[in-house]
């Protein structure tokens, strides 16, 4: 299914897949809190086993709350299915559970989000599932890369946390013409500024404990796809080999945050875009990495690709990585926390912390330099940002002089 022309993202955002008249005229969808499903007869329940009777079972499987979440997501995002699980994890890892065996092997981008490295490299890699990264901002080197055993291309974009962008059409492409899977990794986008499936992407996952719930007060995730594939991915790599079910109360909260999701990311894209231009002329930063910026190397395909430059920033100080952890300790609005997409504007050293699971050794190596900042802008006002922001980096100008 695509995406619907009669119906905008904003107002889907809010109403498609429920109706008041179908809940006692209730305006806020109702939670369903329960753990499992009253059958009307013992041929009732194991009608619905067999798959001869639709219906729910037991809430690791499906739930109404959750049902309402998945379907208001396929439309956003322009799939056929949706699962939702308890974290961005839980989607990425019942997902390659479900489709992969021992021998295969996956061809990433050189930069992931720490953990979802660390999963290829010990948990998939643990039973026999090989991982070769590759740079994925070089089409040739892509094309080069793949091996008879390469089942399924897997890539964030932009990449957390330095910012790579990677052509989807290009590199889905590629993967459907050597018969392998493509996953992509939409967190930093959002289907407001990106929609990979409308670009050739089989599968598209998030981590929703960011934009889309937006909020900062739960850990949710999602993968999206044909719906042959995301049933086998609920009823193995979700109910069986994960069990990293959603709360219903956690998928509540998601549709709330879904309601604003455009105008969130419209306000995080136009003050990132304020924040990266005056990081840029300040002196005492050596480089910022934005999509949003004619300097950033990729910006064509930024232009062509995202609809907006999305809410995060990274940036490398002249004064290095001392420098940035002198920067960040002296901030006072701007908090000091990883996860991205929220209220709050978030600043955090990824190479020791939300990337400390690469060995140090291969930081550079995967383009994570040691001394990178990144910047989750929130929707403060944006002169309090960069009022912080100017206190704090004012102050490293002294350590810029040349010493006598
Ligand atoms: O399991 P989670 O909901 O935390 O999502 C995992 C995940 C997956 N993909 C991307 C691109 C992510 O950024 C994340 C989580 N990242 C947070 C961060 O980078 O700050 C996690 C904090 S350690």
């Amino acid at each position: 299914m695509s995406i619907r022309n009669d119906v905008s993202f904003a107002t889907a955002a809010i109403h498609h897949g429920y109706d008041p008249r179908d809940h006692e005229g209730a305006l806020t969808p109702p939670l369903h809190l329960t753990s499992t499903f009253a059958f009307d007869s013992a041929e009732d329940g194991a009608a619905r086993f067999s798959g001869e009777q639709s219906g729910h079972i037991y809430s690791r499987i499906s739930n109404p709350t959750l049902d309402l979440l998945e379907r208001r997501l396929v439309f956003l995002e322009g799939a056929e299915a949706a699962l939702a699980t308890a974290s961005g994890m839980g989607a990425i890892s019942a997902t390659l559970w479900t489709l992969l065996r021992p021998g295969d092997e996956i061809l990433t981008d050189m930069t992931l989000y720490g953990c979802t490295f660390a999963f290829m490299q010990h948990g998939l890699g643990r039973f026999g599932i090989r991982v070769r990264h590759v740079d994925m901002t070089d089409i040739d080197a892509v094309a080069a890369a793949f091996g008879p055993e390469t089942r399924l291309v897997y890539f964030e974009t932009p990449a957390n946390p330095n910012m790579r962008l990677v052509d989807i059409e290009a590199v889905c492409a590629l993967a459907k013409a050597r018969g392998a899977w493509s996953v992509v990794d939409n967190t930093y986008s959002t289907p407001v500024i990106t929609r990979p499936v409308a670009l050739g992407a089989d599968f598209v996952v998030h981590s929703a404990t960011k934009y889309l719930g937006g909020h900062g007060d739960l850990v949710a995730g999602v993968v999206l796809g044909r719906a042959a594939d995301i049933q086998q991915i609920r009823m193995f790599g979700l109910k069986d080999m994960t069990g990293a079910v959603l709360s219903p109360f956690n998928a509540m909260l998601v549709l709330r945050g879904l309601k604003t999701l455009e105008l969130r990311v419209q306000r995080h894209a136009a003050s990132a875009q304020a924040v990266a231009e005056w990081l840029e002329r300040h002196p005492a930063v050596h480089v910022v990495h934005y999509p949003g910026l004619a300097s950033f190397p990729q910006h064509s395909l930024a232009k062509r690709q995202m609809a907006l430059p999305g809410g995060m920033i990274a940036f490398r100080l002249k004064t290095g990585f001392d420098g940035g952890k002198r920067v960040m300790n002296r901030l006072t609005l701007i908090r000091r926390a990883v996860s991205l997409g929220d209220a709050e504007t978030l600043i955090q050293h990824p190479a020791s912390m939300t990337h400390s699971t690469y060995p140090v050794e291969q930081l550079i190596a995967h383009g994570i330099m040691p001394d990178l900042v990144r910047l989750s802008v929130g929707l403060e006002d944006p002169r309090d940002i960069l009022s912080d922001l100017g206190a704090a980096l004012d102050a490293e100008c002294p350590a810029l002089a040349p010493a006598a």
